[in-house]
């Protein structure tokens, strides 16, 4: 393949470095009427979505933020209202607005919190999501903490043993910091696959595996569409069922927000980004680890070893791999995406 340091054209693919990837999405966030504070947090994350090779979560989800701005949804400029309603917990209400400055203007209350009380929670209420929960978790994880994410989206997913949609692609995330080198670190949808990845699939021309989702008569189906319009299903059976059941209720009830069904509701068809709260959980390995960190530490580093060690990966090594090469050489974009990204509202 063509090797790149960033802006070179192939015949279908265009090489962007990391910082146009990020330029790009200011341009385009900015020229469509969103702030400066909030053009800058989804920017960067769909920048590290990029880079770290998450496609469904990179620049493509500019135009579903474009789309949702145009359909009157998301308020592009409100700011993020933080109220403390009890020493462990930070609340923050996004007015409406994307969840990106929500959690930016968030951590800095709930790390500090989790190193006083030991555990300290951050609620998000009232945002757009469309994001991948890793930055987040790593965010908490570049704190000395562990963290927990998770959010529910629109319900586009049958429980297990049924067939009409109920939960959202119901992201859990989860970091755990290590003393040497990136945290441990697994994101990923309750549905079998992220809804951006059918999509994704949908967009290109190609077949979905069979399992992901069913048609709208209840049928399995390897058809990105007719699975979009049909339903997805939930990985690991009813584990993953009642898993999703989780995150709907602590992401939801719990903390005064909605379910993805109240989110599908509410976004009448307009095919938006998602409205609702999530959840995030810090806890301090100091404070909860009985005054032995070093040797909590080794115990922790020993069970990551037992699995690498016998050949299988960790989740996001693929990821960090992805950073270091994107450093290296830029990323790679199909040429149809690029532009229409670049013309979003022109
Ligand atoms: P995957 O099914 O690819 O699962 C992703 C996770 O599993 C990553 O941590 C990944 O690490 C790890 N992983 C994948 N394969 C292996 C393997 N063979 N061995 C070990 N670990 C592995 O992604 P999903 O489609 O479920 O989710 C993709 C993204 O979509 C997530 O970041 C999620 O947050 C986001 N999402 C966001 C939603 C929202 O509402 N905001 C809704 C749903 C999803 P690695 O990255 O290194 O491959
Ligand atoms: O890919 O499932 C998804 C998703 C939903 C909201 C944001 N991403």
């Amino acid at each position: 393949m063509q090797r790149s340091t960033g802006g070179n054209v192939n015949t279908d693919k265009i090489n962007l470095s990391i910082d146009q990837v990020y330029d790009l999405s200011v341009d385009v966030l900015s020229r469509n009427g969103f702030s400066a504070p909030h053009t800058a947090a989804i920017a960067q994350t769909i920048t590290a979505g990029q880079r770290d090779d998450c496609q469904s979560h990179g620049l493509y989800r500019l135009i579903v933020c474009v789309q949702t701005l145009q359909a009157g949804l998301v308020d592009p400029d409100a700011l993020p209202l933080i109220t403390h309603p009890a020493p462990a917990v930070v609340q923050v209400d996004a007015q409406r607005a994307y969840s990106l400055l929500a959690f930016q203007e968030g951590l800095p209350h709930l790390a500090e919190k989790a190193k006083r009380n030991g555990v300290a929670v951050l609620a998000i209420n009232n945002c757009f999501h469309f994001s991948a929960l890793w930055p987040e978790v790593e965010a908490i994880a570049e704190q000395g903490l562990a963290g927990i994410a998770m959010t529910p989206s629109h319900s586009w997913v049958a429980p297990a043993g049924g067939t009409r949609p109920v939960f959202g692609t119901n992201p859990i995330a989860f970091a755990w910091p290590r003393s040497a080198g990136n945290p441990y670190v697994f994101d990923f949808a309750t549905s079998m696959v992220a809804r951006g990845e059918i999509e994704l699939h949908r967009r290109t021309g190609r077949p979905i595996p069979e399992g992901w989702a069913i048609d709208a008569n209840g049928q399995p189906t390897t058809d990105a569409a007719a699975g979009l319009a049909g339903a997805m299903l939930t990985f690991g059976s009813y584990k993953g069922s009642a898993l999703s059941t989780m995150i709907e209720l602590l992401a939801g009830p719990l903390i005064g927000d909605w379910t993805s069904l109240q989110s599908q509701a509410f976004d009448a068809g307009a095919k938006g980004t998602p409205l609702h709260g999530e959840l995030l959980i810090a806890l301090d390995p100091d404070i909860l680890g009985r005054g032995q960190r070093s040797i909590n530490d080794a115990g922790a580093e020993a069970m990551l070893d037992a699995i690498a060690g016998q050949g299988a990966r960790l989740p996001s090594e693929r990821r960090y791999k992805a950073r270091a090469k994107s450093a290296q050489e830029g990323v790679w974009v199909s040429r149809a995406l690029y532009d229409e990204v670049r013309n979003l509202g022109a």
